[in-house]
């Protein structure tokens, strides 16, 4: 039987239980399970299936020793800012209600009129989205104002699977970092900005750092899964976990999936004014650096495009059309916010460049260059930008996530903006993930020992 930690990493888009060991100094990784993860109409609102979510994570643990794996800890990492609400018992009593839902919608101005949104920044160091948790949270209140009464936890989505797993309640901190709450310098909950909006206090417990065990499993699932295993927290974050697996960290990274993060990690947080007008992010890195990045509105925009046609077409069958569409050069502000939830992507897109009097895409292919060379005009501005806010000229880019296997945007990136394209591993979340289990478990010493680890263990490209 071979020992394996096992790394759930759930995206937007798609959710995976990857078994990872070391083997020579190489980080091995075994796909176990796979599968869709999409928001669903509940009530009214869009919401995650969280309940499924956790029956995929336990036919996950299953299979592992199915395939005669000896799991030995597991961890959590999802997308950020969306959150559950337990009452006294523990018991769930909101929805897991997902960022893109309409709740949000000229929320964030109505919590402006509260806070004083240039201290928000400096003090969080957190960009604007409509989607943060504190503007959900103040949308959760506005709609039912007696559920904060009802409620004792307020758990992001990992630390509620966490709790699931464990019957421990945490919050970790890369993750809590996301909802806008959370001081940059202290790393604690910001109780004004708290008190201001009306939310107790103590629905909230202190940050936790990650990479350390938070316990194991229920007695009740011990006896489900008839195995016990250690649960440790990664950067629950799913960003996070994989920052912490970027090769370098002397690059400017794009973790490349549903969204595009781009940016840098720093040791401290850049709040200035410029970085405010940019709207840069400071996120708190697994490792307790700064996660210093832009959102850009990532390959979602393909997604919803491939969602609404009426024929299956794959990613790669996308990226080989725009090959073939040469000619076709219209392009869009991905960070529009009218790309972050229409009701038709194509239609939003066609609209945009109608409005700027550019040729309407029509095929498959017009739909994916002007996505994919809009999304490479936004890296290459966002690296512009980065180097202007860090005073620093980094030479090269280096791409991980699933939007890395697009090789038409990592030669067009490497053509417009210059620099060295590095791409892979795709998993890199997951990856982060592992390697934050196998510190707290003592497998690996350091965060140093883990950069050395998946530079001799993966394949990376060069463009
Ligand atoms: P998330 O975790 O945010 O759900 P992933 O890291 O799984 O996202 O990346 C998903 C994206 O990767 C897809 O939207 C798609 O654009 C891209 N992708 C996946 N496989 C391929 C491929 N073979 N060729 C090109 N792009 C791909
Ligand atoms: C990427 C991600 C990103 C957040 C968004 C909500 O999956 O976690 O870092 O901004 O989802």
């Amino acid at each position: 039987m071979q020992k394996c930690n096992l790394a759930v990493d759930i995206g937007a888009s798609s959710g995976r239980v990857i078994a990872g060991y070391l083997e020579n100094g190489k980080l091995i990784l075994d796909e176990i399970h796979r599968f869709e993860n999409k928001m669903e109409e509940k009530k009214g609102h869009l919401c995650w299936n969280i309940d499924r979510l956790f029956q995929e994570i336990k036919i996950g643990i299953k299979q592992s020793m199915v395939l005669h794996y000896q799991p030995v800890s597991i961890g959590i990492d999802t997308w950020a800012v969306d959150f559950v609400l337990l009452d006294q018992e523990k018991k769930r009593i909101t929805d897991a209600v997902a960022y893109r839902d309409h709740r949000t919608d000229g929320v964030m101005e109505e919590v402006l009129q509260h806070i004083d949104k240039q201290k928000l920044y400096r003090e969080t160091g957190i960009q604007f989205q409509p989607f943060n948790t504190i503007y959900q949270l103040f949308a959760l209140k506005k709609e039912n104002p007696d559920i904060l009464n009802k409620a004792a936890h307020f758990l992001m989505v990992p630390d509620y699977l966490h709790y699931l797993l464990t019957g421990t309640i945490t919050n970790e901190y890369t993750n809590a970092t996301t909802t806008q709450l959370v001081n940059a310098k202290d790393k604690k909950w910001n109780t004004s900005f708290l008190d201001l909006l009306g939310i107790p206090n103590d629905l909230f417990a202190e940050p936790k750092e990650p990479i350390q065990q938070i316990g194991t499993l229920t007695k009740e699932l011990q006896e489900e899964l008839e195995c016990n295993l250690k649960v440790v927290l990664p950067g629950t974050h799913d960003t996070a976990s994989a920052v912490m697996a970027v090769p370098s960290n002397e690059t400017i990274y794009i973790s490349s999936g549903t969204w595009s993060l781009m940016g840098v990690e720093l040791d401290e947080p850049i709040s200035t004014p410029q970085a405010f007008n940019y709207n840069f992010t400071n996120e708190g890195g697994a490792n307790g650096n700064i996660r210093f990045l832009k959102n850009i509105m990532g390959l979602w925009m393909i997604q919803e495009v491939k969602r609404e046609w009426n024929e299956e077409i794959s990613f790669s069958e996308f990226v080989d059309m725009t090959y073939q569409t040469k000619d076709f050069s219209s392009t869009v502000d991905v960070n529009d916010q009218r790309f972050l939830r229409p009701s038709s992507m194509k239609q939003a897109i066609q609209e945009y460049c109608q409005e700027t009097d550019q040729p309407i895409p029509e095929t498959a292919g017009e739909f994916a260059k002007c996505i994919f060379d809009s999304l490479v005009y936004s890296y290459d501005q966002t690296a512009r930008e980065i180097e202007q806010l860090t005073g620093k000229s980094y030479d090269t880019i280096h791409i991980i996530g699933g939007g890395s296997k697009n090789n038409y945007m990592n030669e067009k990136l490497a053509d417009i903006s210059g620099k060295q394209i590095y791409t892979g591993p795709g998993e890199a979340t997951a990856i982060g993930n592992l390697l934050a289990q196998m510190i707290a478990t003592g497998q690996i010493k350091s965060i140093a020992e883990s950069k050395q680890i998946i530079n001799q263990s993966f394949d990376i490209q060069k463009f």
